[in-house]
C-alpha cells in the first residue's frame, strides 16, 4: 500500500492530499480488529510480508505533469517487483498515472469504478489533469478494455457523450434496483477505483463534492464482495480516493483523537478491499 498526497488538480476544495495518514490511522485503529468480513487476517498478512506499507510518495503538491510522472514511476516500480498496489489518494487525478502503469502491465484490463461522478470531462476549465477528467485520459490512451462505473448520479450531456464515445458501462443510482453484479461477467485482470463520494454523504460527509442519493456503506461493501471476491478473478490493484479531512465530522480532538466518521468508513473499505486483493486465507 502506498499513499499519494496530491490534490492540486481538485476543482472545488483542497484537502485530499492530507488523507493517506488519516485513513491509515483508521485502518490500524484499536477500536476494531484486523480480520476482514471474509476472514482475512491483515495483521497476519503483514507479519508474513504479504502486505507492505510503502508510506507516502513525496510529491510537490502543486499543479503540473511532475505528479503524473512521479506516480506512474512509483507504481511501475511496484509492478516491476511483481507486487500489486493498493493506493490511498489524493484526489481522483491520481488514477490516471496509476492506470498508465497498470495499462502497460496488464493488457485487457477492466476497471470497476465507484463514484457519484463519471470523471469523463474532455477537460475541466482547460485543465486536462483535473480530477473531473482522469477516465477520459485513461480511455483515450486505451489503458483499459472495459470501464464499469457504479453509483453515478450526476450525468450531464457532455459526459453522456463521453460514455457513448468510450462504450462505458454505467450503473446509475437511479438504475441500481435492477443491477445484477453477476451479469457483468467480470474476467481477466480487474482494477478497482473507489471514490468515497460514491457513498451517500450521510455515510461519508468528508469529501469535496457532496452528492445526496448515494450508496450506503453496506451496499458498497456487498457490491465489492460480490464483484471482486471471487477466487478465479485476477484482482490486480485498487485506489481509494477523494477523502477530504477538512470536511469530515466526528474526529476526536488532539493528535491522539479518534478518526473522523469518513476516515473510519475509508479505513473499513480499505480493510475489505485489501482483504479481497489478498484472497481467501
Ligand atoms: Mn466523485
Amino acid at each position: 500500500m502506498i499513499g499519494l498526497p496530491w490534490d492540486a488538480h481538485s476543482t472545488h476544495l483542497r484537502g485530499p492530499a492530507q488523507a493517506p495518514p488519516l485513513i491509515r490511522r483508521a485502518f490500524h485503529s484499536d477500536a476494531g480488529n484486523s480480520t476482514t468480513e471474509r476472514k482475512v487476517d491483515l495483521a497476519a498478512a503483514a507479519d508474513q510480508g504479504r502486505l507492505i506499507d510503502a508510506g507516502d510518495l513525496e510529491i510537490d503538491n502543486r499543479k503540473g505533469p511532475h505528479g503524473v510522472e512521479a506516480i506512474e514511476g512509483a507504481i511501475q516500480k511496484i509492478l516491476d517487483q511483481g507486487q500489486r498496489a493498493f493506493v490511498l489518494g489524493g484526489d481522483h487525478t491520481v488514477s490516471y498515472p496509476i492506470l498508465r502503469a497498470y495499462g502497460s502491465h496488464f493488457p485487457g484490463l477492466t476497471i470497476v469504478h465507484f463514484d457519484a461522478h463519471c470523471d469523463l470531462y474532455p477537460d475541466f476549465e482547460g485543465d486536462l489533469l483535473s480530477h473531473a477528467c482522469p477516465f477520459a485520459r485513461i480511455m483515450e490512451e486505451g489503458l483499459a478494455t472495459r470501464l464499469i462505473q457504479i453509483g453515478i448520479r450526476t450525468l450531464n450531456r457532455i459526459q453522456q457523450q463521453q460514455v457513448d464515445r468510450f462504450g462505458v458501462e454505467l450503473v446509475e443510482m437511479s438504475d441500481l434496483k435492477s443491477f445484477d453484479p453477476t451479469a457483468l461477467n467480470l474476467q481477466g485482470p480487474v482494477y478497482l477505483s473507489f471514490d468515497l463520494d460514491a457513498l451517500d454523504p450521510a455515510f461519508a460527509p468528508g469529501i469535496s463534492h457532496r452528492e445526496p442519493g448515494g450508496l450506503s456503506s453496506r451496499q458498497a461493501i456487498d457490491y465489492l464482495h460480490e464483484l471482486l471476491g471471487r477466487p478465479e478473478l485476477d484482482f490486480v490493484g485498487a485506489d481509494l480516493v477523494e477523502y477530504n479531512p477538512t470536511q469530515d465530522v466526528g474526529a476526536g480532538a488532539g493528535p491522539d483523537g479518534e478518526p473522523g466518521v469518513t476516515a473510519t468508513v475509508a479505513g473499513k473499505l480499505m480493510k475489505e478491499i485489501v482483504g479481497l486483493m489478498l484472497g481467501t486465507p
